[in-house]
Formats: C-alpha cells, sequence, structure tokens
C-alpha cells in the first residue's frame, strides 16, 4: 500500500537525509580537451585514432561543459537534488599526471564549478579517478601495471583534498576499476588496450586497489568528509533456483567482479577465498609455478582493510547464469570465473546491447552487500538507461527509474538496506565511451551538432523532480 505506488517514489518514505543526485564523468562532459594546460589522457589519445570510437567520435568538445559549467549548475539546480556527482580530470590539475607540474588554470575550473554549486545550496560528489589516465603515465610506467603509478595518484589525490577539501565533503577514489582492469587490461576494448586476460587483469587491479588504499590513507579526517570507492556490478540471477550449483555460481559470479575489489576493502584485505581458490587451481593446472591471481603482503592487507567510509555502487541490469567448468590452456579472468550465461528470459531492452531492465537486481543486490559487508554505507553512485534517439518523451527511462527506485525503496524499507543515496546516470546525454554518441543516457537532451550544445530537460527530469515533489506534498 503506502511505501510501493505506481504512480509516484514516496519521497519521504526514504529517510529524511538521503542523497539524492545525478552524475557526470568528465571526459564524457567536458571537452576543452587541451584547453589551458591541460594534458592528455589515455581516453584522448584513445579516441584520436579512426575507428577506436564508435563513427570515430571523441570527447574533444563533448557537452561542453569546461565552458557550460553554469548551465549545467542551472539544470541541476532545476532538478532540486542536493547532491551532484562529477569527476575531476588528473591532467588538468597535473598535466603528465605528476607533481612536477601543478596547473593553476585546471584547479581554478574546478573551484568555480564547486562554488557554484555550493552556492545553489548543491553538494559536490567528486570522484578522483573515472578512467582518464595521465598519457604520460601510461607511456612511462605502462599504467596501472607499474606500481609507481599508485604514488603518483596519491599525490593527485592528495592535491584535491587540500584545494577542494574545505568545501568537498564527499570523495569516491575509483568508478569502476573493474571496467580499467578487465577492459583495459583483459578485453583491451577500453585503453590502454593492453591485451594480457589471464595476468596483467589481475595486476592492474591489485595495484589500483593499492592506489585506493593510499588515498584513503593520505585524506584529512579533519576535514570531516567521505571517502570511498564506486564499483559496478550487475545482478547474476541463477539459471535454477533450485539447483545449489547454480547459486554457487550466481555467488560466485559476483564475488569476481565486485568481491574482487571489495572483499579487500571491505573485509579483510584480501580477495575473497573463491576467487584465490579457482585461480589458484586453475593456474596449477596450466602448469605454472604460482597463482595468476597476485597476492598482498601481510602489512598490505592490513593497509587496505578498512579503507571505506561507504560504498558506492553502480547498479544497471542483470543476467543468468548457471555454472560452467572452464578448462583453457593459458587461463583467463574469464575462464577462472566458472561460470557461462544461460539467457536473458525477456526482459525489455534499451539503447545498449548490454543493458536489460531488470529493476528486481538492485533489491536483490543491495541485500547480498548488506549480508557480505556488514551492512555498510551505501550509495548508488549510478543508475539510468540509455536510448539511441533521444527522445524528450522518455517513458521508457521514467518506467526504469520509478522501477529500480521503489525496489531500492523495499530494500530500504523492508529488507533494512543501508543505503543513503541514489544518483541517476546521467545528468545529461554525453560521450558514452566505445559507443560514442550513439548512446543517450540523459535526464538532459544535447544536440551534439549544435555548437551551443543546449541542454533540454526529457520527461525523465521534470519525472525525477515531481515524483519526490509528489511524496512531500502526500501528508
Ligand atoms: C558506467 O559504466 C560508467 O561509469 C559511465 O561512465 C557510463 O557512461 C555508464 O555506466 C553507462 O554505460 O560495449 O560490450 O564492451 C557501466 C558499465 C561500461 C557497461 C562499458 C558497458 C561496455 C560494454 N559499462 N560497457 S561493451
Amino acid at each position: 500500500g503506502r511505501i510501493l505506488h505506481e504512480d509516484g517514489i514516496y519521497y519521504d518514505d526514504f529517510p529524511k537525509d538521503f542523497a539524492w543526485s545525478s552524475a557526470t564523468s568528465a571526459y564524457q562532459v567536458e571537452g576543452g580537451w587541451n584547453e589551458d594546460g591541460k594534458g592528455p589522457s589515455i581516453w584522448d589519445t584513445h579516441s584520436q585514432i579512426p575507428g577506436r570510437v564508435f563513427n570515430s567520435d571523441n570527447g574533444n568538445v563533448a557537452c561542453d561543459s569546461y565552458h557550460k559549467y553554469m548551465e549545467d549548475v542551472k539544470i541541476i539546480a532545476d532538478l532540486g537534488t542536493k547532491y551532484y556527482r562529477f569527476s575531476i580530470a588528473w591532467t588538468r590539475l597535473m598535466p603528465d599526471g605528476t607533481d612536477r607540474n601543478i596547473n593553476e588554470a585546471g584547479i581554478a575550473y574546478y573551484n568555480q564549478l564547486i562554488n557554484a554549486l555550493l552556492d545553489k545550496g548543491i553538494q559536490p560528489m567528486i570522484t578522483l579517478y573515472h578512467w582518464d589516465l595521465p598519457q604520460y603515465l601510461q607511456n612511462t610506467y605502462g599504467g596501472w601495471l607499474n606500481e609507481t603509478v599508485t604514488e603518483h595518484f596519491k599525490n593527485y589525490a592528495k592535491l584535491c583534498f587540500d584545494r577542494f577539501g574545505d568545501r568537498v565533503k564527499f570523495w569516491i577514489t575509483f568508478n569502476e576499476p573493474w571496467i580499467v582492469a578487465y577492459l583495459g587490461y583483459g578485453v583491451a576494448a577500453f585503453p590502454p588496450g593492453h591485451y594480457s586476460p589471464g595476468i596483467d587483469v589481475y595486476v592492474a587491479a591489485h595495484n589500483i586497489i593499492k592506489a585506493h588504499a593510499k588515498a584513503y590513507h593520505v585524506f584529512p579526517r579533519k576535514q570531516n568528509g567521505k571517502v570511498g570507492i564506486t564499483l559496478n556490478v550487475g545482478w547474476s540471477e541463477p539459471y535454477d533456483m533450485y539447483n545449489p550449483s547454480d547459486l554457487e555460481a550466481s555467488d560466485r559470479d559476483i564475488n569476481f567482479n565486485l568481491g574482487w575489489f571489495a572483499h579487500p576493502i571491505y573485509v579483510n584485505g584480501d580477495y575473497p577465498e573463491v576467487m584465490k581458490a579457482n585461480v589458484a587451481e586453475k593456474s596449477q593446472l596450466q602448469g605454472r609455478q604460482k597463482s595468476r591471481l597476485p597476492e598482498f603482503t601481510q602489512q598490505e592487507k592490513e593497509y587496505i582493510n578498512g579503507t571505506f567510509d561507504f560504498l558506492g555502487l553502480n547498479f544497471y541490469t542483470s543476467s543468468v547464469i548457471t555454472s560452467d567448468k572452464k578448462t583453457d590452456r593459458e587461463g583467463s579472468y574469464d575462464g577462472d570465473k566458472d561460470i557461462k550465461g544461460a539467457g536473458t528470459q525477456d526482459w525489455i531492452g534499451s539503447g545498449s546491447s548490454w543493458l536489460r531492465v531488470t529493476p528486481f537486481g538492485l533489491r536483490k543486490i543491495l541485500n547480498w552487500l548488506k549480508k557480505e559487508y556488514n551492512n555498510v554505507p551505501v550509495y548508488v553512485t549510478e543508475n539510468g538507461v540509455s536510448d539511441r534517439n533521444g527522445t524528450l518523451r522518455d517513458y521508457h527511462r521514467i518506467h526504469y527509474y520509478r522501477t529500480y527506485i521503489n525496489e531500492m525503496l523495499k530494500a530500504v524499507r523492508l529488507d533494512g538496506c543501508n543505503v543513503k543515496g541514489y544518483t541517476a546516470w546521467s545528468l545529461m546525454d554525453n560521450f558514452e565511451w566505445g559507443t560514442g554518441y550513439s548512446e543517450r543516457f540523459g535526464l538532459h537532451f544535447v544536440n551534439f551538432s549544435d555548437p551551443t550544445r543546449t541542454r533540454v530537460p526529457k520527461g525523465s527530469a521534470y519525472w525525477y523532480t515531481q515524483a519526490r515533489e509528489y511524496g512531500r506534498r502526500r501528508k
């Protein structure tokens, strides 16, 4: 009855201080890719190469938020949410990723954005790393394969805390390290495109976890802010819920995807047991002396364990999976999981091949996190859906948001999950990585062939505001 209603979200049935937000990331919206002293990142380089991105699109201009940030602040204020999540381009502050050269023009840009948000009563949620590694660190060290880069990341994080931390109280170290490691070093579809599906995919993740911990430890506690990491995961639905091996496969899949990063940080400084066991066993069968999964020293475990104030969750979709013993000769992250896909039911699709509408999965994954990580405070830092036509009458997006948010509400009110906030991806249509401008996730429409890049609210933007207003008025 009261909590679950088809027509709106009962905003005031969420906790009073529930943090409603919307999000973007630097490379996806800023443009200004070489302005005012900014250095190149691996995404700048990647997307200049014709054919790497769909339609050879790139983020050189994107939504032009580097110049139009005041318009962004206005549409965020119109949404009425009290938070906004964006990321800092490391190369704007440190053009080559090191502290040899601090670019004050880049710092000034983020100061203006932060101050304009605060003027309107909007709290910034800042991501330090949303995939745009300084190209110099890639060239010089081989990117995340080299532990030296974790020191540079620490220095970058410290610079951000020192310069912005007086006003910014919510920090995300990494956005979706799974994507960085798996798509950058496993599949190699994303930069740096280093193909090593069974070895370096694990090395990259290993160093990112260390880099996260360093940033956490360098945070000045007297600033009274929160620091966490944002992990992406789908819900892995067991093909046959009465088959114990499918239930185990579901659990194993989530551990390989999210637990890979979460278990060290939120449980005990080390990888999930099932991951250690699987990779070790397969490595041995493949005739190796050592597991392909790197090990943390005892000291490192203690250093990594507990480096969080919250868990950020990016959740979009689900898949159906079953158990499948893999026996590949070389060894790969995919093979190490011992699972395979088992269809997609008749779940409704979207503008993205990988994204199907599965609201129930959000409630299930929130319960999984509650159980595994001692009911850690969770912020949903991304959730949303794409289309390809960018229609303003986006009833499908309203349906998506309504159903997912209501499942989240069930997790909060009926299941006792400790969810503190929710973030819509995205504030506006933007550069959708490998698929360029062809997939649109925005609450606002952006015309990418119009030099003014005017932002136009879609139906979902009005809905996101009004559904919450409706709840407030209900009393
Ligand atoms: C998030 O990633 C990102 O944080 C955000 O920047 C992005 O815009 C948003 O979601 C929407 O995608 O083409 O088959 O190789 C979510 C994870 C990463 C899933 C890219 C799809 C490409 C799959 N997404 N991935 S594929």
